[in-house]
């Protein structure tokens, strides 16, 4: 009896629910469990870390899981590491639902950096006007460069913040290129930092810095084990298919 395993959180993955729904193939959606309101699903939902790899092994194992979808962020290592060791131990088939990386076009301005700490290194120098697009996880480190005039774009209202001149804006994706010419334009950008996320979700201020002229850091990727990578819903479909799955409709 299939019964497949959601790890969510992106525009991808709620692709793939939808589709799995409307097939009336059963699956379970997972969410951390790091924002107040998660989307809803078309599926049943669950939230919470698993508890590291035996975690997840373990309830692969007590649900039944026949098929692993690790279609989580690509910035979301941890949880991408874990599912690769956790399927193997189970012995349940994974495969990850991976977006491409952006890559750079004609009139980008992008300084790529390695990690967080590198993005914050290349903040060294006087006052600017920064949109910082990279959430809430990892503010703490631009404290080191407190000099900086701050647009925050946050899924939350934040309870404190440690950057002292910072605006907020609360608001989750996917956004488009005029919200995010009108707040770029309107906060005088200066600068983007951004990761790497690829995907249609976030890439909307990376077309209006190349239309404003503005640079941009890109985060590069964390690397990630080795496993079966597909691009898009429909080879996810054909893996499901090719290991026997009935994919109703
Ligand atoms: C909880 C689940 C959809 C899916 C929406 C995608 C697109 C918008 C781009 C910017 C960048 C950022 C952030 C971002 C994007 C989509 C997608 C994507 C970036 C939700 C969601 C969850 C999260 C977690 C959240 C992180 C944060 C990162 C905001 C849902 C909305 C900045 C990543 O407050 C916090 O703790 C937020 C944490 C991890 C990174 C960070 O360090 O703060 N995503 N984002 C998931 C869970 O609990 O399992 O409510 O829908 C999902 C989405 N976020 O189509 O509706 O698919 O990438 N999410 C980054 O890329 O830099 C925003 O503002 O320009
Ligand atoms: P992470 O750092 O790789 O994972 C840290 C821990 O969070 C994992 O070890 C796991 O806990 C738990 N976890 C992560 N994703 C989970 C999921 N989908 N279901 C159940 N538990 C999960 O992850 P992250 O970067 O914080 O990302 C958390 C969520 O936000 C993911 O759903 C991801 O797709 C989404 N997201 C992240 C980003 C980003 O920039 N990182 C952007 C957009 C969306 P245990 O070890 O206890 O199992």
């Amino acid at each position: 009896m299939t019964n497949l395993l959601i790890l969510g959180g992106t525009t991808e993955a709620n692709a793939l629910a939808k589709t799995l729904a409307e097939r009336g193939i059963p699956a379970t959606y997972s969410y951390a469990g790091r924002v107040d309101n998660p989307r809803p699903q078309p599926l049943p939902v669950r939230v919470g870390g698993f508890g590291g790899v035996e975690g997840l092994a373990s309830y692969l194992r007590d649900h039944g899981i026949t098929h692993v979808v690790d279609a989580t962020h690509p910035f979301a290592a941890q949880m991408s590491t874990n599912a690769v060791a956790a399927s193997k131990a189970a012995n349940v088939p994974l495969v990850a639902l991976a977006r491409p990386a952006w890559r750079k076009q004609d009139g980008d301005r992008w300084q790529h950096v390695a990690d967080i700490d590198a993005a914050v290194a290349a903040l060294t120098g006087p006052k600017r006007r920064v949109f910082l697009a990279v959430g809430r996880l990892h503010l703490e480190e631009f404290s080191a460069q407190p000099q900086h005039q701050y647009l925050l774009r946050l899924v939350d209202e934040p309870d404190a913040l440690p950057l002292p001149h910072c605006d907020v804006v609360v608001s989750r994706g996917p956004f488009t290129e005029a919200e995010d010419r009108a707040l770029m334009e309107s906060h005088r950008i200066e600068v983007v930092v951004s990761k790497n996320s690829g995907g249609s979700g976030a890439r909307a201020k990376l077309d209006v810095a190349r239309a404003l002229g503005v640079p941009v850091l890109m985060i590069d990727r964390p690397s990630l084990p080795q496993r079966t990578e597909l691009s898009n819903v429909a080879q996810v479909l054909d893996w499901l298919a090719h290991s026997g799955v009935n994919l109703g409709v």
